[in-house]
């Protein structure tokens, strides 16, 4: 039976879009996931929502909406955008699904009846942003959070606690006997002193706000969020369900459990996750791997800074393969890493454009014009023979570094040893001068050689390639010619395929982009203020034609155009529609001078029933739009539709 592996992300806020720092860690899990595949592993991969607390409550009513509805929506991006990344996650958990709410308050019961978690009362700076009560000692510059530096407020409440202490030492101890239990060991450190430094029981419900799971014995109470919100590892498994079989495989007697969290969110992966387990006598399977974030050059992303970055422009402009390549290959082991537009486009043309690409494009152009696009492995001895030996042992000593920095998450590290064999692989060409050796028939072995050495190293490469480019190793594979059972990770050997016959003049895997030019494009998509990148409004249930039929759409003329007396908002229109001349009042008034729009042709619904705005007879309405800057647009017609057409 194959061994198992169960990795997550942490679920998302789904407080706003997300950008490329929440793209982050679902590629990089999704690239561990598609690697352990490779290797043989039967995978689960789980994302989701973390859609409860304040925050969200909080966020949904600044967007007039309904915290369900909220939630609704971004889950709903959140979706496609994963599959925009092609993020192959078997679940997406939502907190505010039946299956994880039911376990939940289940999971406060029990620990309540096993007393874990007793009634008491708390009185603390809390920070609704960061949902967490600080001490005093904890706040900056008098009443500021120290996570996010906004201000807490003081809040007395009812609450009730988990007895972290209790299970301090037993924790500290547990990760003393399982070494690799957090990954990096500096952050192992940081986790280590801070449950030395005395840790206290932890406020574990809220009576301030209702957006959350109703302690089912105290209804008044909400469990805090990051309860609820752990506790998603094992509820999307089925634990404490009527189906737990994914629970027993995938977590009870699964070989390999992973969380993958960013650095800012270890303390509660780390301390707080596993005494839940503790305390629930659930067995602690996991180990976490925690990464740190994309920065940008002026610090924290922020979209209040106008400097954050969208994955979707990203890859709308450059590619799926490209944004996944950079994105985990950029930031190095557990480290920060800062995104600007050059080291962005540097990256993808040195590494894809110049270096693979280029070497892809090289042999096969030089294998159809010396060979008409067949080799054959002809071992024989010959001068250059030191160059190709030396390539196999580099492709070998490559194979083993990426597997070993692939099986520790050193995603960047494994990539940057693939690029090493790349630019070795490239440097045969220059070894061995295939132009000059195709001038001498007596060398066309020796060619032949080097050809057939540099199609094995680049199908070794691509099937390395794999879990981060997703479409690019397919085209490669189809050009080179490469048989299915050659493209995976059984056939990582060196020599194993005998013979090539490549496809003619393939266009090129990447393009090459224009540094300067390109920079400047992200540069503008960056400086866009959220508010400035359109936002598609969801669309309206489904009508009939004869729903739209009711509405009578006519062209008008602008005769008469004039600023309304009262109100600066709108603009009073005379507007001929075949039938009569119209009085309209339009709110467009901001946009438009009123001596622009005579003489223009409009789209007006002509059977509205009239009204008056602020003593002005409105006797339709004409159609616009809202633009990327929430400007209005009216949506002007042909000149030629007479007035009176009907428009439909
Ligand atoms: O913390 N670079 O959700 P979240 C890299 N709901 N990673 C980043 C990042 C950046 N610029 N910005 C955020 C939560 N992240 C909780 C998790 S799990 C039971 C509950 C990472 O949406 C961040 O470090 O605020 C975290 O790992 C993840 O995105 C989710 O953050």
């Amino acid at each position: 039976m194959n061994k198992t592996f169960y990795i997550t992300t942490p679920i998302y806020y789904p407080s706003g879009k997300f950008h490329i720092g929440s793209a982050y860690t679902t590629c990089l899990c999704d690239s561990v996931t598609r690697y352990k595949q490779l290797q043989g592993y039967d995978t689960r991969f789980l994302t989701g929502t973390d859609e409860h607390g304040q925050k969200i409550e909080e966020a949904a009513k600044a967007n007039n909406k309904s915290p369900q509805d909220h939630v609704d929506y971004i889950a709903g991006l959140a979706k496609d955008l994963w599959n925009q990344l092609a993020i192959r996650n078997d679940d997406f958990i939502r907190t505010t699904e039946k299956r994880h709410e039911a376990v939940v308050e289940d999971i406060f019961e029990k620990l309540l009846a096993n007393d874990d978690i007793y009634l008491g009362e708390y009185t603390g700076n809390y920070c609704v942003s960061c949902e967490s009560y600080f001490t005093p000692t904890q706040l900056v510059d008098g009443d500021k959070c120290p996570d996010c530096g906004l201000t807490t407020k003081l809040l007395k409440e009812e609450t009730y606690f988990l007895r972290l202490s209790k299970y301090a030492d037993k924790l500290l101890d547990f990760i003393d006997k399982n070494p690799d239990f957090i990954v990096p060991e500096t952050r192992k450190n940081e986790v280590v002193s801070f449950v030395k430094s005395g840790l206290q029981d932890l406020s574990v419900s809220r009576t301030a706000f209702s957006w959350g799971v109703k302690v089912r014995s105290n209804p008044k109470h909400v469990v805090y969020v990051w309860i609820d919100a752990l506790s998603n590892y094992i509820t999307a498994l089925g634990y404490d369900s009527a189906d737990d079989s994914l629970y027993q495989k995938y977590w009870v007697n699964g070989d390999e459990v992973i969380h993958v969290v960013g650095k800012d969110i270890l303390r509660f992966h780390a301390i707080y996750w596993p005494i839940m387990l503790m305390a629930l006598g659930v067995p602690i399977k996991f180990r976490l791997f925690a990464h740190g974030w994309y920065l940008m050059k002026d610090g924290k992303m922020s979209k209040s800074k106008g400097n954050v970055i969208y994955p979707e422009q990203l890859v709308s402009r450059y590619g799926l393969d490209a944004f996944r390549y950079y994105i985990v290959r950029d930031i190095p082991y557990g480290n920060d890493g800062v995104f600007t537009p050059e080291d962005y486009i540097k990256r993808i043309n040195t590494d894809l454009v110049n270096d693979y690409g280029n070497l892809v494009s090289r042999t096969i152009s030089m294998v159809h014009k010396y060979f008409g696009g067949h080799v054959e492995n002809k071992k024989h001895e010959h001068p250059y023979i030191e160059f190709e030996t030396d390539l196999v042992n580099v492709a070998n000593e490559t194979i083993n570094n990426y597997k070993s920095l692939m099986d520790e998450f050193k995603l960047s590290e494994a990539l940057r040893e693939l690029s090493v064999l790349v630019k070795r692989t490239n440097k045969l060409i220059d070894d061995t001068f295939p132009w000059d050796l195709a001038k001498d028939p007596a060398l066309k072995d020796v060619l032949e050689s080097v050809m057939f050495h540099l199609l094995e190293a680049i199908r070794l490469i691509t099937i390395l390639y794999l879990p981060f480019l997703l479409n690019t190793c397919a085209k490669a594979f189809d050009y080179q010619g490469v048989e299915e059972n050659f493209r995976d990770f059984y056939a990582l050997e060196f020599g194993l395929k005998k013979t090539y016959d490549v496809l003619k003049n393939p266009p090129h895997l990447f393009p090459r982009l224009d540094e300067e030019k390109e920079v400047e494009e992200i540069r503008k998509l960056m400086l866009m203020k959220k508010e400035d990148k359109p936002e598609i409004k969801p669309i309206l249930p489904e009508i009939t034609i004869d729903d739209f039929g009711k509405v009578d759409i006519r062209a008008g003329k602008i005769i008469e155009a004039r600023n309304h007396k009262d109100a600066t908002k709108l603009l009073v229109l005379k507007i001929d529609t075949g039938d009569k001349v119209r009085n309209i009042v339009s709110g467009i008034a901001e946009y438009y001078q009123p001596e622009n729009l005579v003489g223009k042709t409009v789209a007006v619904i002509a059977n509205l029933k009239p009204v008056k705005l602020r003593g002005e007879l409105s006797e339709g309405m004409i159609l616009a739009g809202e633009n990327h800057k929430k400007e209005l647009v009216v949506v002007f017609l042909d000149n030629s539709l007479n007035p009176g057409s009907k428009i439909s």
